[in-house]
């Protein structure tokens, strides 16, 4: 018996040695070799191997233990065959046992190794995901008034090396879904300011958005007050509202785009379109009818839905592009003497205080006229001086509220034709026109909205109206994240909020999008590039 347990714990370290599961009948017929084989090692001169193993085992069963009480007056056959059958029996059951128990163990072991390596794997494609959504606010947060380093920049986005841990090279690829009509997708991201911030916008204004009937715009402007009496840290705010501090949470109405879904009339078809796996490419599915989900209209066109066009997290900061804190042209005690405008508009500003006018935007000064009372209380005729040369400095350097946020401006400079054709004034003509004319800029141009009425596309009364809800800055960024390992294969997809106008950057939104499957083609990942220096840039 030592022998066939001595034998059971070779077995045992032979089968988790090699991580290899062999077969019951095998292992048995292993360890009896190996018994005959040590038995035999001491065997009695002059005595075969078998002679000597049957011979001294059916001794020890005639003497001793249970079998000699139990098995009292009782006889073994004079035979061989009898004792030697059963004793092979005895060893192959309890071989079986003992292979039983050894499978178990090592298909525990299999099983926690699967499941480590497995948990590994998917943490560290996490921890890479990550360090896009870092490399994405490192980035944004540089140039609120450039999208050229965050829109469409695969140098610093595109398979960009994270860690080689030896087993793995992990990457992560930024990106972001193009309008239809372009490819797919970019690598880079999509400014919150270039989309409806629903939150702060007019009904009117809402149902000038293309699949907004005036029924959904008034449902979503009797939803909002429901949700607006919500305050930071109170148990409607979603995980990443509550992790950022409450100074830098916007004051929103909404806590996600999809929340809209909760509005009466909204529905995943109308929020999300026919791009139901949020990838922002035309999958065979979404272009098969009702062949499959989701319904489509086999245009061979991805509708992106009302996502690619609404948000609920832009906001401007009150600064101007120094970053220094606007004047407020409504506050009696400011200091106006400083702003290098023409002596003109300080005398309009006095005229309209003494008149107790206010003004509803800096804008309101373009090319203003009025008869105001003067210091003697004689009526007279005034001049703000503010013209297309003005324009540019007043809107920087000046402002009507103290405000420090200014939520819901609509980047003039990257918000496409569908959004600003949504703004009061602006038709699908000119909506066209305004995203023509802007690529050809000047980088000093670009800084404010003025470019506007200075390159004639608006009159000054249509400007006015425009102007509060417009900027040429973004903080707000909307953005996925493919991470993966090489060879191993493993990946995660997430997709993620920024808002760099936060001291410091803060995520304001996170989602695991994984379930939904690899966004990209493996064409676009299976070469992936170095890190170099000039990514980091
Ligand atoms: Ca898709
Ligand atoms: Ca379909
Ligand atoms: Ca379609």
């Amino acid at each position: 018996m030592i022998c066939l347990f001595m034998g059971s714990l070779l077995f045992l370290t032979d089968l988790l040695t090699a991580h290899e599961l062999k077969t019951v009948r095998t292992a048995a017929f292993r360890l009896l070799q190996r018994a005959l084989h040590r038995r035999a090692l001491k065997r009695p001169k002059g005595r075969s191997p078998e002679e000597w193993f049957m011979g001294s085992t059916r001794e020890s069963l005639n003497c001793h233990g249970a079998f000699s009480g139990s098995l009292a007056g009782r006889r073994f056959p004079s035979t061989p065959e009898g004792p030697h059958a059963f004793v092979l029996l005895l060893v192959l059951v309890i071989v079986m046992l003992a292979s039983m128990v050894a499978a178990s163990v090592l298909y525990l072991l299999r099983s926690e190794k699967t499941a480590s390596a497995t948990g590994v794997s998917g943490e560290q494609a996490w921890a890479a995901a990550m360090s896009g959504v870092y490399q994405a606010m490192r980035i944004a947060s540089r140039s609120p008034s450039d999208p050229t380093p965050w829109q469409d920049n695969a140098a610093a986005f595109k398979n960009q090396l994270v860690v080689d841990d030896g087993a793995n090279q992990w990457y992560f690829s930024v990106y972001s879904c193009n309008d239809p009509g372009a490819a797919p997708i970019r690598f880079g991201l999509n400014d919150e300011a270039s989309r409806i911030n629903v939150t702060h916008t007019e009904a009117t204004v809402l149902e000038r958005v293309p699949n907004l009937t005036p029924a959904l715009a008034q449902a979503l402007v009797d939803y909002a007050p429901t949700v607006r009496s919500s305050v930071p840290g109170s148990t409607n705010e979603p995980l990443f509202t509550t992790l950022t501090n409450s100074v830098s949470a916007p004051d929103r109405k909404l806590a996600c785009l999809d929340e809209l879904l909760g509005v009466p009339g909204f529905t995943g078809a109308l929020l999300y379109g026919e791009d139901a796996n949020l990838n922002g490419n035309l999958d065979p599915g979404e272009d098969d009818g009702d062949a499959s989900p989701p319904p489509d209209n086999q245009d061979a066109q991805l509708e992106p839905g009302l996502r690619s066009l609404l948000t609920v997290f832009s906001y401007d900061l009150n600064v101007r592009d120094d970053g220094q804190p606007r004047l407020n042209l409504n506050d009696s005690k400011a200091d106006l003497s400083n702003l290098e405008l023409p002596e003109g508009v300080l005398t309009y500003l006095e005229a309209m205080r003494r008149q107790g006018q206010k003004l509803a935007h800096p804008a309101d000064l373009l090319e203003a006229s009025g008869k105001f009372k003067d210091e003697t209380g004689a009526v007279k005729d005034f001049s703000s001086g503010v013209g297309k040369a003005e324009l540019p400095l007043l809107l920087d350097r000046c402002s009507a509220t103290n405000e420090t946020r200014l939520i819901g401006r609509v980047n003039l400079n990257t918000a496409p034709a569908k959004v600003l054709a949504a703004l009061p004034g602006i038709d699908a003509t000119l909506a066209e026109a305004i995203v023509s004319a802007r690529v050809s800029l000047s980088e000093d141009a670009r800084r404010t909205p003025a470019w506007l009425y200075q390159e004639g596309l608006v009159t000054a009364d249509s400007f006015k109206k425009l102007a509060p809800l417009l900027t040429t800055r973004s903080y707000q960024f909307h953005f996925h994240v493919l991470a993966y390992g090489v060879p191993a294969g493993t990946y995660r997809v997430i997709e993620a909020v920024i808002d760099t106008a936060a001291q410091p950057p803060a995520i304001l939104f996170l989602r695991d999008l994984t379930r939904l499957g690899l966004p990209i083609g493996m064409d676009t990942i299976k070469e992936p590039a170095r890190q170099t220096e000039a990514s980091n840039e």
